[in-house]
């Protein structure tokens, strides 16, 4: 049966006035950056639930919406990603990761300790939801299902970033441990565990640049 249509509700701009729309929403992106020294400040739950309505207008395959975020608080639970995401590392860094990878990932200087697992407020752990059930209990697939999370994920960590805190889109792999520790079920993938809060008094950053237009684009 077809949705009923409703008006867009769509209004056009003069086009200084979306220049400058978009310069100021460009700036406030560049001034984003991961980062991996967090303050074990609490963040109130109310922001992060802002943020994750705001990830959850995020277009999807057929409007499935297939994606489940598991915010956690709990210290306990922390402990516990921490650990499984530590033990994954160890094997990633001690000799899973191939020396092509290590050498690209080197200038980050990342390793296989995640005090941050623990310290920060928040963890968000993200899924991509590749089946789900009917209420009459007919399993059905969801359609381009990382995609969907994936955009979704760009608009969590930009909302975030929107309301100034700061976040660490962290992939211990395999994940797998996230659906154990988090009741989730197989049907859901994890996709990434995003770890927030607000920065470490003098936190540092990589001194890294991002690619220019002419790198990333080409107008035909
Ligand atoms: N998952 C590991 C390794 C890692 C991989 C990439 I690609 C990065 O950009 C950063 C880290 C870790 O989180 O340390």
């Amino acid at each position: 049966m077809d949705a009923p249509m409703i008006s867009l509700g769509y209004t056009r701009r003069p086009e200084a006035e979306m220049t400058a729309a978009a310069e100021t929403f460009l700036a406030e992106l560049r001034r984003r950056r991961t980062v991996r020294d967090f303050s074990p400040d609490p963040v109130p739950r109310q922001i992060v639930a802002l943020a994750l309505r705001a990830a959850g207008t995020a277009p999807s395959g057929a409007n499935l919406q297939p994606w489940h975020f598991v915010a956690v608080s709990d210290p306990a639970v922390k402990r516990r990603i921490r650990a499984a995401a530590e033990a994954e590392e160890r094997e990633f860094y001690g000799h899973r990761a191939p020396a092509e990878w290590r050498e690209v990932l080197a200038p980050l200087g990342t390793g296989p300790e995640k005090p941050f697992l623990e310290t920060a407020p928040w963890l968000i752990a993200i899924f991509a939801v590749n089946a789900y059930d009917t209420p009459d209990g007919r399993r059905r697939q969801t359609y381009y299902p990382k995609e969907s999370v994936g955009i979704a994920t760009g608009f969590l960590i930009a909302a975030l970033h929107a309301a100034g805190l700061v976040t660490l889109t962290h992939t211990p792999s395999p994940m797998a441990f996230l659906n154990d520790i988090l009741g989730r079920p197989t049907t859901e993938k994890p996709f990434l565990l995003l770890v927030v809060g607000y920065p470490a008094a003098g936190a540092q950053v990589p001194a890294i640049t991002k690619k220019s237009l002419e790198e990333i684009a080409t107008w035909v």
